[in-house]
């Protein structure tokens, strides 16, 4: 008999501080110890592998309605959070969009009942403060009940009429907040200004998706950066700006580090690897995002930014919609907004990240498992340390993986990664405790995941 229920043994133990080689022991659904020679009633041989901490995704968007409910993202709570743990993600932090009239924590306990029972993995939730709630004293009144009840993160935007806030709600939202020791989460684009463009680009017959990325320039997005920052400042609150896409953005968030005033910022996959360039494309529609795609030399300063670590985390915005509904609208601005990507993260980050020389083996742990499951208050994720949840990858470095719609695992039907080649895959996705990949087949069951209650942001 061994000591633990199950021992992932011989494996190369990958944490953002150092790489060994250890036994992982576990018992329930936590680790117990890291060690030589641990024997276990179970054991899993990881040589030649990588034992990770669960990647942790604090972005997605399942099961989603936009468009006033024309559209809703083609991945369901079961289905995203399948295809997340095919890809070594053991955690994801999805959003909550209260409607008019509703509270904030009857929102939340809608939102829950849609993800309970469904989610494969673990999930938090973001607590979205939209435009019709931001001056409703009432509302702001309920941040220290969610913030009690594991939502302390709060996405404001600065974009999208009827979701964004204008500069003197984001002040009055950010002093609430602050002053609560709630974390915002900042959506920085300029929408009015993003509407103009917009219109005027339409006004002068330019109807094709090439169209949305000029109409919505870096510069805006680095004024959004700037000016959330600056009000940040005044009301003495932190910030996590989600989703920079630009050099011009990035530099905006490095002077305010420079500073000294408390941000953190993600980037994602589709800004590290994918150009404007796509929209051209036949079909281009399909890469409409928002902050749009970029240039090449935006991706140069993002994996710098990475590196150096004047950006934190990588996060995938999984926001998937199938090429029927990105094809249906007569321009641009109608289409739905969003790239599908929660199950390669990991692997593309390896690929691109490691294999590409752009970030260390410690590094990717960091930026994709350790760092963000810290700043969203998951102080059980993102460590391989005794007493932490047992959520491990055992991720296999040289295996070969072709990315395909066909074999991934999203729904959406299509992957704007079509063809690429990746090194590195996970062999297998422990989620506290229990092994729910094993070499590509899903072992686990919808309903496994729980709600994790988050206090501790950063
Ligand atoms: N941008 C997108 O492209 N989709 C989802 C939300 C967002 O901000
Ligand atoms: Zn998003």
């Amino acid at each position: 008999m061994g000591d633990y229920d199950l021992v992932i043994a011989n494996g190369t133990v990958v944490t953002a501080e150092a790489v060994y080689i250890a036994d992982v022991g576990i018992v329930g659904e936590e680790i117990a110890a890291i060690g030589q020679g641990l024997r276990g009633r179970r054991t899993l041989d990881a040589g030649g592998c990588y034992v990770l901490p669960g990647a942790v995704d604090v972005h997605v968007h399942l099961q989603m309605p936009v468009s006033g409910g024309r559209y809703v993202s083609s991945d369901d709570f079961a289905s995203g959070t399948i295809a997340a743990a095919h890809g070594g993600t053991t955690t994801v932090i999805d959003f909550v969009e209260p409607q008019p009239g509703q509270s904030l924590r009857e929102a939340l306990a809608a939102r829950r009942a849609e993800a309970d029972g469904k989610v494969a993995v673990d999930y938090g939730l973001h607590m979205t403060i939209p435009t019709w709630h931001a001056d409703e004293p009432q509302a702001l009144a309920e941040i220290p009940a969610l913030i009690e009840a594991g939502v302390p993160t709060f996405k404001l935007y600065l974009a999208y009429a009827g979701l964004r806030l204008d500069d003197a709600q984001l002040y009055t939202v950010l002093k609430a907040l602050a002053s609560h020791g709630g974390l915002p989460i900042v959506h920085c684009e300029n929408g009015p200004l993003c509407d103009r463009l917009r219109a005027e680009a339409l006004a002068e017959g330019h109807t094709a998706p090439r169209h949305h990325a000029l109409t919505r320039p870096p510069r805006q997005e680095a004024e959004a950066v700037g000016r959330a920052l600056d009000i940040a400042a005044l009301a003495a609150a932190p910030l996590y700006v989600v989703h920079v896409s630009c050099a011009e953005a990035l530099e905006r968030i490095v002077a305010a580090r420079r500073r000294g005033q408390p941000v953190f910022a993600e980037t994602c996959p589709q800004y590290l690897t994918l150009t404007a360039e796509m929209l051209e494309r036949t079909g281009g529609e399909r890469y409409i995002c928002a902050p749009p795609l970029r240039r090449e030399a935006d991706q140069m300063a993002l994996w710098g930014g990475l590196a150096r670590g004047e950006l934190q985390t990588v996060a995938t915005d999984h926001c998937p919609f199938t090429l029927a509904e990105k094809a249906e609208g007569a321009d641009f601005t109608q289409v739905p907004g969003g790239l599908p990507g929660i199950e390669a993260r990991l692997s593309l980050l390896h690929t691109l990240g490691v294999r590409g020389g752009h970030l260390s083996l410690s590094r990717w742990v960091e930026v994709c498992c350790t760092a963000p499951a810290r700043l969203a208050g998951l102080s059980r994720k993102g460590h391989i340390i005794p007493g932490a949840d047992a959520d491990l990858v055992i991720f296999d470095p040289v295996r070969q993986v072709t990315l395909s719609a066909d074999s991934l695992h999203e729904r959406a039907g299509w992957t704007p990664y079509e063809g690429l080649r990746l090194h590195g895959w996970p062999r297998l996705t422990l989620s506290r405790g229990e092994v729910i990949v094993e070499e590509g087949r899903f072992t686990g069951q919808p309903g496994h995941g729980h709600f994790v209650a988050r206090f501790d942001v950063t």
